[in-house]
This record gives structure tokens, sequence and C-alpha cells, in this order.
């Protein structure tokens, strides 16, 4: 006999930590296998030392799933997942370094020039931006050229000056600098953290083969969650222990650097993390059934505690 489920049961709730602990294993897999260890040793050693050193992998998550909810299909945003991850990756590497937040913690491992050098941590941060850019082009499968050459294109403009990059400089720049305003700050995390989530969102909708609508739609939530993401990131910044945090907490206070719990306090910075959820949520509740995990990552952004 052929079970079959009621029609009138109701669906069972989307479990998140399912979701996450089907999802994880599979991009640390696919990132295992994008870094190889080949000649010369020493930089693929580096590149994968911190590539391979855990984290969220929110990034990727994001893109299989935007791409999962317009019809996509795994493989086709698996290459980008990866390379999201690998940009994201440089970028810590990079923001650790001496002549930048100087950490020698991160995702409790010590800092990539720690254990290689501040000169092959440059270098295993550059070789893991190209490598993100050839991984995409030489990996993507069944999907047209148009939209794997927008995902490129868009994906390096996310992280040059106009992105990654210009948050970066204008927060350096407005160290220890007590004038600096909320709109500079937004500026700063719009570009910084903002650009790279943005990018990971929109990425997997457009290698689906989303339209223009809803790839906008999407860019609303992503946007959201990501000013969201910050200010959560600097409260637990205050809050939170090394330990919990996998680098060492306090390091805005002892940079001087403005925060938005500077501006608002810790109170009124968690409310305004928890509005802009609430606005992402409701700006993908018309993308239907399907957007579960973009509502559950969401909520996820504002209770994490690392
Ligand atoms: C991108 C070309 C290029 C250069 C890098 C150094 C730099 C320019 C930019 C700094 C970018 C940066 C470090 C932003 C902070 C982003 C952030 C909030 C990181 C923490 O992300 P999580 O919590 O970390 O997702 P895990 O470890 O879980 O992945």
């Amino acid at each position: 006999m052929v079970m079959t489920q009621s029609t009138d049961s109701p669906p069972s709730p989307f479990n998140l930590k399912t979701y996450l602990g089907d999802r994880q294993p599979r991009i640390e897999a696919a990132l295992d296998a994008a870094v190889t260890l080949a000649y010369p040793e020493t930089i693929y050693e580096a590149m994968r030392y911190s590539l391979l050193a855990g984290g969220k992998r929110l990034r990727p998550i994001l893109c299989l799933a935007t791409c999962d909810l317009m019809g996509g299909h795994e493989a086709q945003a698996m290459p980008t997942a990866c390379a999201l991850e690998m940009i994201h990756t440089m970028s810590l590497i990079h923001d650790d370094l001496p002549a930048m937040d100087n950490d020698d913690y991160r995702r409790g491992k010590l800092t990539n020039h720690k254990v290689y050098g501040e000169d092959v941590a440059i270098l295993a941060g550059d070789a893991l931006l190209t490598y993100a850019f050839e991984h995409i082009a030489r990996h993507t499968q069944a999907v047209p050229a148009d939209r794997v050459l927008r995902v490129v294109a868009d994906l390096a403009r996310a992280v040059g000056a106009e992105g990654l990059v210009g948050g970066q400089i204008v927060d350096l720049a407005s160290e220890g600098d007590d004038s600096v305003t909320v709109e500079t700050l937004n500026y700063i995390h719009t570009h910084k953290t903002g650009a790279l989530l943005e990018i990971s969102v929109t990425s997997g909708a457009i290698l689906a083969g989303a339209d223009d609508g809803a790839v906008a739609t999407l860019s609303g939530y992503a946007r959201r969650i990501g000013l969201a993401f910050q200010i959560v990131d600097d409260v637990l910044d205050i809050t939170a222990t090394s330990e919990e945090l996998g680098k060492s907490a306090g390091k805005d206070l002892q940079a001087q650097k403005a925060t938005y719990p500077s501006f608002w306090g810790i109170e009124e910075s968690r409310r305004q993390a928890q509005q802009l959820v609430d606005e992402a949520k409701a700006a993908v509740q018309p993308l239907g059934a399907g957007s579960e995990p973009l509502l559950a990552l969401a909520d996820y952004i504002v209770a994490r505690t690392h």
C-alpha cells in the first residue's frame, strides 16, 4: 500500500538547523575540492588554512538559497557560492593584517599572517581573490553565458572601490575621528559588509534566471539584512566574549571606532536591527512559500551570538 500524506495535515515548520546542516557540509566539500595543494605549496597551504577554517558560510548559503527559490539547481550556483566565500575569506585575511585591523585571532585560530607571515598572507588573499573569478568562469555549468558574465561584473563591482574596498578605506580613515556621523557609518557598512551580502543574495537568483523585478526585490531584502548584520556585529563586539566570537572582542572601542551602539546605545541598536529584519522579511514575502530559508536566515542574523 502506498502511504500518502493527508491533505489536511499542517505543513512541517521550516527548520533552519536542518537546512544549514544539509548545505554546510556540501559547501565545505566544494571549497575543499576547489583549492587543492599544488606547487608552490606555501601559497596553497595559506589559502586553505583560512578558507577551511570554519565560519558560518552565510554568503554561500544565501547564494544557494536564492538560486533554489528562483527555480535553479545547486550545481548552477555552487561555483559562485564558493567564490563568494573565497572573497569573504581574503577580505578577512587582509583586514586582520597589521596595516589594517591588526588581529591575532580569526574563526578561533591564529590569523593567516601570524602563521605564514605578512608577505604570504597578502599573497594568499590576492590568490583567493583572483581564483574566485576564475572559479566562476571555468566551473559554472548549465547557465547561459550572459548570466555568468553579469554575476562576474556585479561581483567585481561589489568588492572593488565601489564596494568592500571603498567601505574599508572610509573605515580606516574614520578611526579615532569623533566627528563621524551615522551617515558615514552607514556608508562604511553598506559597502564593507553589505555589498558582498547583497551580491550573495542576487547572484543565486541571476544564475537561476530570475527576472529584474525579483532581483530588485531580493536586493531590498539583502540591503536590510546587511545593515542589520553589521549592527548586530557592533553589539556583539561589546557584549560577547573573545571565545564566543573566535576573534578579539572589544576591538571597536580599542581602535576608537564609531559604531551603532556608540550612537544609539545597545538596546536601541538591537531595536533598529530587529526593525530592519522585519522589513527584510516583509520584502520577500511576495516571493511565496519557497522564501522560508530567507525569512529564517534574516531572523538568525539578529539572534546570533557569534
Ligand atoms: C575585497 C579586494 C578586497 C580587499 C579587501 C580588507 C578589506 C578589503 C575589506 C574589509 C572587509 C571586512 C573584513 C568586512 C567585515 C565583514 C564581516 C562582518 C565579517 C564577519 O562575517 P561573518 O560573521 O564571519 O559572516 P564568518 O567567520 O562566520 O564567515
